[in-house]
């Protein structure tokens, strides 16, 4: 196998998915020599498989608005992989949703589920509606809609969705509910469920604090204290407040926030009393970040910039979307010191910006080790439902903090360089490899 090759071929075969093909490259960089060793792999074209998803839904979906309108949207499921356990993967509500994000997405899913040790293949779903703007029962009818078309496909042991950007407990609730009354059953086909229907405790905090467990994990390689360094986050959704969170409790500086409109700075860190105004404001009133201004004008709110050239951070957290981090932004936050990155959201990074973190050699932890958090959480979920028990949130969040320090481990293993350095990107994905790898073998030509 030739990535050059293979990626090219690709790009062939599916043109225009500029996302899907930059992950593939990344992926497929990584595990080359590894593939290679093993000729097995390449007479049975194991790598064309593993990149090509099982199978893609798509479908549109009619829905009414408010004033009577009949509004159309775009929707999808990607079934990526199933090898080492059902589909799992959350669902995307965004404008700007399109194939090639979600094949991106399921792809670099079916690599992360392998990494947390539990029984998941990749997945990921979405449409381009965006929840923003809507009313509690325009997002309920949309999410009907969606789940009328799809709720054939899925199942606790087919393909078990969960939330991502612009999917959380409200959505989640109202496919589920839907999904319910189709399937006629009582079941765990998703995750993210609301505690009163088998939801799981920590799972909205999960990402958020698997990310703060692994930087931690990367930290500790170096004798470093979490306590008082200046951690900027960009978002402000479920992944970065519950980062934010955590980071507080655990005595660091977050210096911002942001969300699509522009980013808050506080030079200082937020104090425990701003975050928390900010995490009610998110979390509970679907407002937006530059309201907080009027509540505390000391902090800085920038319209249409990411924080990462505004304010000077030891440790970057990216936990808004893909490709937030170019090369530019790269270079700033080296330039001023910043000496971890550990990505909250799925691919936020550039090749670019990813090349200048590695060549710099500072700690870079990819969102499919560092993220990996959520969906390890959403496999606990599924467990629960599987028992037909709840456990305690200390027992949830001890797994969760067990199952980061185990994929810190896999990184090491596979991305150690010799030097001491450590490759996370490289170690992340040929242990994520490794695992399908050896059970699409296993389980012949499918
Ligand atoms: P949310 O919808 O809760 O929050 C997303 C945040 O990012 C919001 O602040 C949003 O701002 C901002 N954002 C979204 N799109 C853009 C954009 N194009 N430009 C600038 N800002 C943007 O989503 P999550 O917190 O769940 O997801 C954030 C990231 O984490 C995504 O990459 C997701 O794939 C990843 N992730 C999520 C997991 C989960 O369990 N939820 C698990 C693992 C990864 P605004 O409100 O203005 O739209
Ligand atoms: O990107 C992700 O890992 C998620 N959005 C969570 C998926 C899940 O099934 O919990």
């Amino acid at each position: 196998m030739k990535t050059s090759e293979v990626i090219s071929e690709l790009m062939r075969r599916f043109p225009n998915e500029p996302e899907y093909h930059q992950a593939v490259e990344e992926v497929l960089t990584s595990i080359e020599d590894v593939y290679n060793k093993h000729p097995e792999f390449e007479r049975v074209n194991l790598i064309e498989r593993l990149c090509i998803p099982d199978r893609i839904f798509t479908f549109r979906v009619s829905w009414v608005d408010d004033s009577g309108k009949v509004r159309n949207n775009m929707a999808y499921r990607v079934q990526h992989n199933n090898a080492i356990g059902p589909y799992k993967g959350g669902i995307r509500f965004h404008s700007s949703v399109n194939l090639s994000i979600l094949k991106f997405l399921a792809f670099e899913q079916t690599f992360k589920n392998s990494l947390t040790t539990l029984a998941m293949g990749g997945a990921k779903g979405g449409s381009d509606f965006s929840p923003r703007g809507k009313s509690n029962m325009e997002v309920m009818r949309f999410c009907q809609a969606y789940i009328a078309e799809l709720w054939r496909h899925i199942g606790a042991d087919t393909d078990v969705p969960a939330g991502d950007i612009g999917v959380g407990a409200r959505e989640v609730g109202y496919m589920y509910g839907y999904y319910k009354k189709m399937a006629r059953e009582f079941t765990g086909t998703f995750t993210g469920k609301g505690l009163t229907f088998g939801g799981s405790l920590i799972r909205p905090e999960a990402t958020g604090y698997g990310n703060c467990y692994f930087l931690l994990n990367m930290l500790a390689t170096k004798g470093i204290d979490i306590k008082g360094k200046r951690v900027a986050i960009s978002g402000s959704g479920n992944v970065a407040t519950y980062t934010a969170k955590k980071l507080l409790q655990l005595g660091a500086k977050v210096v911002s926030m942001s969300d699509s409109d522009g980013s808050l700075i506080a030079p200082d860190g937020f104090t425990q009393e701003q975050f928390d105004h900010i995490f009610e404001l998110k979390t509970y009133m679907r407002g937006r970040l530059y309201e907080v201004v009027d509540t505390y004008p000391d902090l800085k709110y920038y319209e249409r910039k990411r924080p990462w050239k505004l304010v000077q951070c030891d440790i970057a957290m990216p936990s808004a979307t893909q490709n937030e981090i170019d090369g530019s932004d790269a270079d700033a936050l080296l330039a001023n010191g910043c000496f971890a990155v550990s990505e909250g959201a799925n691919m936020p990074s550039t090749k670019e910006a990813v090349h200048k973190f590695l060549a710099a050699k500072i700690l870079y932890a990819p969102g499919k080790a560092a993220n990996a958090g959520g969906v390890a959480t959403s496999g606990l979920e599924m467990a629960q439902n599987s028992q037909k028990l709840s456990w305690s949130a200390e027992e949830v969040d001890k797994k969760l903090s067990d199952i980061m320090a185990n994929i810190h481990a896999q990184c090491v293993r596979y991305g150690n360089e010799g030097d001491g350095y450590v490759n996370y990107v490289k170690g992340a994905n040929i242990a994520g490899f490794m695992k399908v790898a050896e059970a699409m073998m296993a389980q012949g030509v499918l």
